[in-house]
């Protein structure tokens, strides 16, 4: 028997591909958004793949962008979903100073367009709305630990961007009775996490460098902070807040807070290399204790025009409120994506990323 129908924007990402499989799980017929790329993109899916011949499949994949009003529309309509959750985004930090227009574009103003396609529709009675709110709205540090009632102040395009959403999604909540819900997520990783972010950046270093296949690995900021929790648990918080009778704004996160150059640490140590640091800020360097090698080395252009250089949030309402928490350690996130990497290149090609 198949339950409620739900609308992914985002679904190829690591948060759609967790999410999809969980609300199949759960029964409901699930349908994402995806993007047309010249090369597959639809990697983190594979698993959950039906082949669109089957008759009435419970997981369909529909093309779409957040830039493009009309396909929103036609998508929501034609899906007719009890549930959307838009996970779509340019969602770099870094990338967001060199794409800042575009940025808002996907990320601000595709929020409202999907928000206003429910409006359209007249379907605010019908379909309820998590958005992929972020801890980088919290930016430059004004409280510790992060929760809902923190002032936010982004650091970033894509923190200005996300800000607006943010609000938009309060608002319509406000104006025209949409059951809209921000999930305000702290950093979440795991193996599906995409290359370019630090965790994963390091994760993959670490295990080409014990295959051998990669010498160093040149990072930006190692003093940054941040509190890393697993993403297959933050998806199921998303579900947990979409479905609360009331819809409200939730902090996820793990209470916990580390620097970069622990998560180094870390990672190398679980690849069997334990680093000593010598140096300080970009003359810092990471070498093997057993081999003398030089491993680990800054490179500025990793800085970023403005930082965030500490996020730990505090969770509290959405355990009292939904009966939420994380489970995963960030030293056994930290050891799972390392073995991961492990494991994946002990055949696969790696490639070149930054
Ligand atoms: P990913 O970068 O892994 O996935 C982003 C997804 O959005 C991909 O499916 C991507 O498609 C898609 N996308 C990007 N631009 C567009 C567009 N213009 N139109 C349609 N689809 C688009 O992000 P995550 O899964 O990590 O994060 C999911 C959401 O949660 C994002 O909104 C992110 O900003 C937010 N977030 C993430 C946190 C984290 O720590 N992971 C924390 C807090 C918030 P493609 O695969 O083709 O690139
Ligand atoms: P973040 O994640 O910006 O927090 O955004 P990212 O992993 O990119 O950076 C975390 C911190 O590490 C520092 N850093 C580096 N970052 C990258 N990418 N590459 C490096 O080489 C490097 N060296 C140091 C960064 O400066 C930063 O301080 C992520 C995204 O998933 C967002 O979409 C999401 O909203 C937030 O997490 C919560």
């Amino acid at each position: 028997m198949v339950g409620k129908t739900a609308l992914i924007t985002g679904v190829t990402g690591q948060d759609g591909a967790y999410l999809a499989q969980l609300l199949l799980e759960k029964g409901y017929r699930v349908h994402g958004m995806k993007r047309r790329s010249s090369s597959f993109n639809t990697g983190r899916i594979e698993e959950i793949y039906e082949d669109p011949h089957v008759e009435d499949p419970h997981f369909s994949l529909h093309y779409g962008d957040m830039t493009d009003s009309t396909a929103l529309i036609r998508l929501v309509q034609e899906t007719q979903p009890d549930e959307i959750y838009n996970l779509a985004a340019q969602s770099h930090v870094q990338v967001s100073f060199e794409t800042p227009e575009y940025t808002a574009n996907a990320d601000a103003i595709g929020t409202l367009r999907l928000l206003e396609a429910i409006r359209i529709l007249g379907m605010e009675k019908k379909t309820r709305f998590y958005q992929a709110s972020t801890s980088e709205l919290y930016g430059l540090v004004q409280e510790v630990p992060q929760r809902e009632t923190t002032p936010f102040y982004p650091r970033s395009p894509y923190a200005a961007a996300k800000l607006y959403a943010y609000w938009i999604v309060v608002n319509y909540r406000e104006a025209y009775g949409i059951h809209a819900s921000n999930g305000i997520l702290f950093n979440h990783e795991s193996p599906l996490r995409g290359e370019t972010f630090v965790t994963r950046k390091i994760t993959r270093a670490a295990a080409a460098i014990k295959h051998g296949r990669q010498e160093m690995l040149y990072l930006g900021n190692l003093d940054a902070r941040r509190d890393w929790g697993h993403a297959r648990e933050y998806v199921r918080g998303m579900w947990m807040i979409t479905q609360a009778d009331i819809p409200d704004d939730y902090v996820l996160a793990t209470g916990e807070t580390t620097p970069v150059r622990t998560f180094v640490e870390w990672a190398f140590a679980d690849a069997g290399i334990d680093l000593e640091w010598r140096g300080e800020g970009v003359e810092e360097k990471g070498y093997c204790k057993a081999t003398g090698k030089l491993r680990v080395a800054v490179d500025p252009r990793y800085f970023r025009p403005t930082e965030v250089d500490l996020l730990i949030g505090d969770p509290t309402k959405a355990r009292e409120q939904l009966g939420w928490s994380h489970e995963t350690s960030p030293r056994d996130l930290a050891r799972e994506m390392v073995l991961a990497d492990i494991e994946t290149m002990r055949t696969a090609p790696i490639g070149k990323g930054a």
